[in-house]
């Protein structure tokens, strides 16, 4: 099948001119109702009819009645594979959104644009002098990657441009980062992000991930943003996404209502729709745990990775948040990351990983729990780098985990 990409009026759509194969089957229809019809002029008794109705006619009929079916066919083949662009999706779904002013779609858009920057770097890690460590750590205390300063310099770069954002927590920054120039006055946003999840991945080309958060400001937009802008709960975030730097490139995101994925299309550089309405498997046979602490889980951790391993499920662990949660947004799992003795209170940070991952879970149907069984989304915040423990990922299974705490849990005492 021949396929043309064509750009009319800024669209993209695809052309398929059928090759003999399709022709003549989805030509069959009309080749056997045209083969009736002339059966029926060569028996027909009646003369009369018969001389109305020539050869000339039949074929004349045959042909334009062909071009129609397949004017029609076509149509309705590249409706149904039309490439539906993240900007197009953004926009046509904010439109729908009371009082929507434009300036998130504006903000979402500007995501992508950072997302393709990122892209293009983890690309071609391997030839520019980009792997390897900085030799800073930051405010966990983790060695910080130079990746991890690229993608957090070209997000900050991006959405300090858009006009839409006045302020940015990043974990790469102790303090966040109030956005102020002559095209934000008005901002009503600040975002919150891992401008590179899994960076113990970057050197060894395991897929890594960016994980981001929206808030309303809640100060007034005349003045600068405010650590109160940040310290929110989950379930005051008005989006969260994460973008996925694996084999293909995916922006996963939603803003209340359902979760959408995006695959980037390098030949035209467009985040296309390839995903709609994610919705997570009710259960599966995946567990995502850092088997390696083991020992330094608490009791009911350990009594329910036991369990799992007698249920035969499959322990798939990558070490980047973003893939193993991408896993199991499709086939379904748990993700778990315990306390240990190392993390008293859990290693993930609360603001930028686990309430935009628990946003995304819950809006794809699953459930994000923490292992004192608290919802993650209404955990209370504190701190930009708080952390916490958290289990998450399809609803039967964390619900099973749930169980096993309480059984075993002598926290919930
Ligand atoms: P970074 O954002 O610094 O990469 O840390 C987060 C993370 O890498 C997660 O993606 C991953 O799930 C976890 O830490 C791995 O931690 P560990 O190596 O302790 O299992």
């Amino acid at each position: 099948m021949k396929i043309i990409r064509v750009k009319i009026n800024n669209k993209i759509s695809n052309f398929k001119f059928l090759d003999s194969y399709y022709w003549i089957n989805l030509n069959l229809p009309f080749l056997i109702l045209v083969f009736i019809i002339k059966l029926n002029i060569v028996f027909l008794p009646n003369i009369k009819f018969r001389r109305c109705i020539s050869q000339t006619q039949v074929i004349f009929l045959f042909f334009y009645g062909d071009f129609l079916y397949l004017r029609l066919l076509t149509k309705c083949i590249a409706i149904m594979n039309k490439i539906v662009t993240l900007d197009e999706f953004i926009i046509r779904t904010e439109k729908e959104k009371p009082h929507s002013s434009g300036s998130f779609s504006r903000l979402l858009r500007d995501i992508g644009i950072a997302a393709k920057i990122v892209n293009r770097e983890v690309n071609k890690a391997g030839l520019v002098n980009i792997l390897g460590v900085d030799g800073s750590t930051n405010s966990t205390g983790d060695d910080v990657q130079k990746l991890d300063v690229f993608a957090n310099e070209k997000f900050i770069e991006t959405l300090s441009y858009s006009g839409e954002v006045c302020g940015i927590a990043s974990e790469e920054n102790q303090d966040f980062i109030p956005v102020q120039t002559d095209k934000n006055k008005l901002a009503q946003y600040v975002v919150v992000m891992d401008p590179l999840d899994g960076s113990s991945n970057i050197d060894v080309n395991v897929s890594v991930g960016t994980i981001f958060g929206i808030y309303r400001r809640k100060s007034p937009a005349e003045g600068p943003c405010q650590l109160d802008d940040f310290l929110q709960k989950g379930t005051e975030m008005v989006a969260a996404g994460y973008v996925l730097y694996g084999t293909s490139t995916l922006l996963v995101y939603s803003s209340g209502n359902g979760v959408n994925g995006f695959t980037l299309d390098p030949s035209i550089g467009e985040f296309c729709l390839s995903h709609r309405n994610i919705q997570m498997p009710v259960a599966g046979n995946y567990y995502s745990v850092n088997q390696g602490y083991y020992l330094k889980f608490d009791l009911e951790m350990r009594r329910y990775i036991d369990h799992c391993s007698d249920l035969n499920y499959r322990l798939r662990y990558i070490g980047s948040m973003v893939s193993d949660i991408h896993r199991i947004m499709f086939q379904g799992g748990i993700f778990l990351y315990p306390n240990t003795r190392k993390y008293p209170k859990g290693k993930l940070r609360l603001l930028y990983e686990c309430y935009p991952m628990a946003y995304l879970i819950e809006q794809a149907g699953g459930t994000a729990i923490t292992c004192k069984l608290e919802r993650v989304m209404e955990m209370d915040i504190h701190a930009l780098h708080q952390t916490s423990s958290i289990a998450m990922g399809s609803r039967d299974m964390v619900k099973d985990m749930k169980e096993f705490v309480e059984k075993y849990g002598a926290v919930i005492q």
